[in-house]
């Protein structure tokens, strides 16, 4: 069953998905924020951190948002431990924000990639 969502966007995908019109293999979610399994994996633990609001990127992230980033922030060690990404400093993760074309960016909602698991994996 879909849900409404306020700050929702019809025509983005992560809000589909964040509404449930969209199928994703969940992670976690709270009120703020959204967490899915990335469908195309780069690494052997490869998630995917949303926030609900619709926010197309970085680049429009400001100090209205320090909250809402910080909680992002602090769930990312949480999330990726329960994801089985192994402990710091001999395991870790990689924290990725593609921003805008030149960024790399392909879908215009924030996300952070959060990879890690066993080497070889890293791209770049
Ligand atoms: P990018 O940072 O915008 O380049 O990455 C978008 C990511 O979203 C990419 O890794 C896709 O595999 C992923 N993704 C997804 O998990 N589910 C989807 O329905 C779509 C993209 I579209």
């Amino acid at each position: 069953m879909s849900e409404h969502v306020p700050g929702h966007d019809a025509n983005c995908i992560f809000c589909k998905i964040i509404a449930k019109q969209i199928p994703s293999k969940v992670v976690y979610e709270d009120e703020q924020v959204y967490a899915f399994h990335d469908i195309n994996p780069w690494a052997p633990v490869h998630f995917l951190l949303i926030p609900k609001v619709h926010i197309p990127s970085l680049a429009q992230v400001g100090g209205e948002h320090a909250a809402l980033m910080g909680h992002m922030m602090a769930l990312v060690p949480q999330l990726a431990l329960q994801e089985g990404c192994n402990p710091y400093p001999d395991g870790g993760y990689r924290l990725v924000t593609n921003t805008g074309a030149e960024g790399g960016q392909e879908v215009h909602h924030l996300h952070f990639h959060v990879m890690g698991g066993p080497r070889p994996w890293l791209r770049g």
